[in-house]
């Protein structure tokens, strides 16, 4: 049977927030909206009230942060993204999933494991609604990735054909995110550039992308 924790993880009781920049005090249910875009043949913008009039669903899991905390039992209600992507009705050539956030921030991942059941559009958890500093309104909930797959404020959800690795990505923290795998950190690729630096051959690289 597999243990209750993910290798490396220490249960905490408590909930830190972590995120890059400020809390977007600004936003609310009110001016809040989610563009819904790209390879999609609907293309939507979906405001807060529009967002509760679709299917809902309520799910208890477990939270795990690459920094290595768990949080276990958390009571989320959200609108499945699957409804939200069937809504649109996603085109056979979206592979991915943009996720876009206040401030420039995004996530990605593939359109597959984002239609499991258990990944929401979440404005509620244990009860109350969703606190602005842990990304409400709205936030993507993704239980199976490590928490950085998990968009606060989230405000666009484009399909794209290839992938567009996100702001923790882009810095190292591995695109998989999978805490039973436990790829954390994109090790190999510091190592590649670590070795490219000293062949002198990192200026052409940055210059190519
Ligand atoms: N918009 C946005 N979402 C984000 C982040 C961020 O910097 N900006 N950080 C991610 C990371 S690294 C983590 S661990 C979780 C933290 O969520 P919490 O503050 O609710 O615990 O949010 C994720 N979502
Ligand atoms: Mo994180």
């Amino acid at each position: 049977m597999r243990p209750r924790v993910p290798p490396g993880q220490v249960v905490t009781h408590g909930w830190p927030v972590l995120h890059a920049g400020s809390v977007p005090s600004e936003l609310t249910a009110t001016s809040w909206d989610l563009a819904v875009h790209g390879e999609v043949e609907v293309p939507t913008r979906i405001d807060f009230p529009t967002l509760l009039k679709l299917p809902q669903r309520e799910l208890v899991t477990d939270i795990h942060c690459v920094t290595s905390w768990t949080k276990q039992d958390m009571r989320w209600s959200g609108v499945p993204f699957r409804a939200i992507a069937e809504a649109a009705r996603v085109k056979p050539t979206a592979r991915f999933v943009v996720m876009e956030c206040e401030q420039g921030f995004t996530t990605s991942l593939p359109v597959e494991p984002l239609l499991e059941d258990d990944v929401l559009l979440a404005h509620t958890v244990d009860g109350a609604p969703l606190p602005l500093e842990h990304g409400g309104p709205v936030r993507m909930l993704v239980p199976r990735r490590y928490f950085y797959k998990s968009a606060k404020w989230v405000r666009g959800l484009k399909f794209v054909t290839v992938d567009e690795p996100g702001f923790w990505e882009v810095r190292g923290y591995s695109n998989v995110a999978d805490p039973w795998l436990q790829t954390r950190y994109t090790v190999d690729d510091v190592r590649v550039i670590h070795r490219m630096r000293k062949e002198n051959l990192f200026r052409e690289v940055i210059s190519k992308r």
